[in-house]
């Protein structure tokens, strides 16, 4: 009888839950992005106000609830020093949503560079990439059309993974839901090669 209740409950209440690694520049805004993401999806949550959001060090951990699956955020610092650590958690995620600075112009090949060298580890081998062309909103920011051209130069090393390059503006919200649901279809048709994370079965 416990059994049959606990198998309702499960069915009912939960969610097979999956990892997202937040990774890029420090400053190409990350941290903020995660709270418009946190926002858009958790009714009553306003979210922390961009200007009191101050750079990253180590994680900051945040959750979202999508259709019948759960998503759990890593949003990781990215300065030069600290980009070595985003490497502990490469083999336990299931997706990445690389963040890049659209107004910054001049750190655009250092960005590139990072993101180059995260792929390249092997244990991202199959791991959807949500490449978001931030910082929409500034007028003379680069346009999806110029940052995409920069990482197709990665075709190579991206190989067969799900990799997409979609505008955004985390300070506005505009694009966050439509990368979610992207990632979020991606990681499932994944879940083959990277099954969800279920406290209960370990
Ligand atoms: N105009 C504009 N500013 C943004 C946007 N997203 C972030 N910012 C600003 O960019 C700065 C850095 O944002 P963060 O979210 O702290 O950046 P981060 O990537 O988390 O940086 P680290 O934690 O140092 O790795 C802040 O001043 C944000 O308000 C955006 O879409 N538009
Ligand atoms: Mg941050």
């Amino acid at each position: 009888m416990f059994t049959l209740f606990y198998g309702l409950y499960k069915y009912m209440f939960k969610k097979d839950e999956y990892f997202v690694l937040i990774l890029g520049l420090d400053n190409a805004g990350k941290t903020t992005y995660l709270e418009a993401a946190k926002t858009k999806f958790t009714r009553g949550y306003k979210g922390l106000n961009p200007s009191k959001i101050t750079t990253t060090v180590g994680q900051n951990v945040g959750g979202i609830v999508y259709g019948d699956i759960k998503l759990s955020f890593w949003d990781l610092g990215g300065q030069e020093e600290l980009q070595p650590l985003w490497e502990k958690y490469y083999a336990e995620c299931h997706a990445v949503i690389y963040v890049v600075d659209s107004a910054d112009r001049e750190r655009m090949d250092e960005s590139k560079d990072a993101f180059d060298r995260m792929i390249s580890s092997a244990n991202m081998i199959g791991v959807p990439l949500l490449v978001l062309a931030n910082k929409q909103d500034i007028p003379e920011c680069m346009g999806v059309r110029e940052v995409k051209p920069i990482f197709n130069q990665s075709a190579d090393l991206i190989g067969r993974r799900d990799c997409m390059v979609m505008p955004v503006s985390a300070l506005t919200g505009a694009g966050v839901d439509e990368g979610i649901e992207w990632l979020a279809e991606c990681i499932k048709r994944n879940s083959e090669l990277r099954p969800p994370h279920n406290p209960d079965d370990t």
